[in-house]
């Protein structure tokens, strides 16, 4: 990709803004090349290993949290939240948030113009800040996937314009079913914050209850690295197991109107300027 369309605002079209209106989610290929796809996947390492190093550590301070929620464990290493994958695979991780305060290269992502652009139509605001922004990892073999649920219900207690947190998920490997793709529940954005899940677990409150939408709307979302998916805080959506040798890992950047605190940091992050 060259440097001028790099800096392109790459707005979305009419079509594509009335899928989204539609459907919940647009999907866009061929966003960043797989040079760029390189530097995403060895900033992802470097996370790791970061994140890693200082959750050793965690024992020794007091600006950390180490705990367990459904037998997960998280850790928190000031406001940057670790969670690491499931059961026995402790030694790796599942999800860094917010990953742009620990690695510069994903901070950079999240004024780029391809990302930017679509999102002040899709918030909609002329000028963004940012929410909040994930890496999640999906190690092969062994990632865990996530269950049905929604964000905006997730947000509502920081935020009171849940309506206006889009997201864009940047695939920096491969994305198919076997190792655990996003997939969606086509449409259910139009019914707002639906009920979540009474079952005794600790965070089943976060899940969608499955009397709540209609799981044969299933979209898989399928494609190349270096793909965008945007999608909607009210939309029905997660993701199965990592049961390939393949990684899945992905940065899910969530935009809102400037002006806003971030959800983790509580510092307002400006975009693009
Ligand atoms: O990474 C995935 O497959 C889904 C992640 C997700 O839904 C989330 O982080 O809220």
């Amino acid at each position: 990709m060259s440097d001028h369309l790099k800096n392109e605002p790459a707005s979305l079209t009419a079509a594509e803004l009335a899928h989204y209106a539609v459907h919940g989610f647009v999907v866009r290929q061929n966003v960043f090349d797989s040079q760029e796809c390189e530097i995403f996947c060895a900033a992802a390492e470097r996370v790791e290993a970061t994140m890693l190093s200082l959750a050793d550590g965690v024992e020794h301070s007091s600006r950390y949290a180490d705990y367990r929620l459904d037998g997960n464990r998280f850790v928190d290493v000031q406001h940057v939240t670790v969670q690491f994958e499931h059961g026995a695979n402790a030694r790796l991780l599942r999800v860094v948030e917010p990953v742009n305060d620990v690695e510069p290269v994903f901070d950079q992502l999240i004024d780029d113009a391809r990302l930017c652009g679509p999102m002040k139509q899709l918030v909609p605001s002329e000028r963004l800040g940012l929410w909040t922004a994930k890496l999640n990892f999906k190690h092969p073999r062994v990632g865990s996937g996530f269950g049905w649920h929604q964000d905006a219900p997730y947000w509502i207690h920081d935020s009171d314009h849940v309506e206006k947190l889009p997201n864009v998920m940047v695939m920096i490997d491969d994305a198919a079913r076997s190792n655990g793709c996003l997939r969606v529940i086509d449409g259910s954005h139009r019914a707002g914050c639906l009920p979540g899940c009474d079952d005794g677990r600790q965070l089943a409150g976060f899940y969608t209850h499955p009397d709540a939408f209609d799981e044969d709307a299933e979209v898989l979302i399928e494609c190349p690295a270096g793909s965008v998916v945007f999608f909607d805080p009210h939309i029905v959506h997660g993701s199965g197991a990592n049961t390939s040798g393949s990684p899945r890992r992905a940065i899910i950047i969530t935009y809102q109107p400037c002006g806003f605190a971030a959800l983790k940091s509580g510092l307002i992050r400006h975009v693009g300027v």
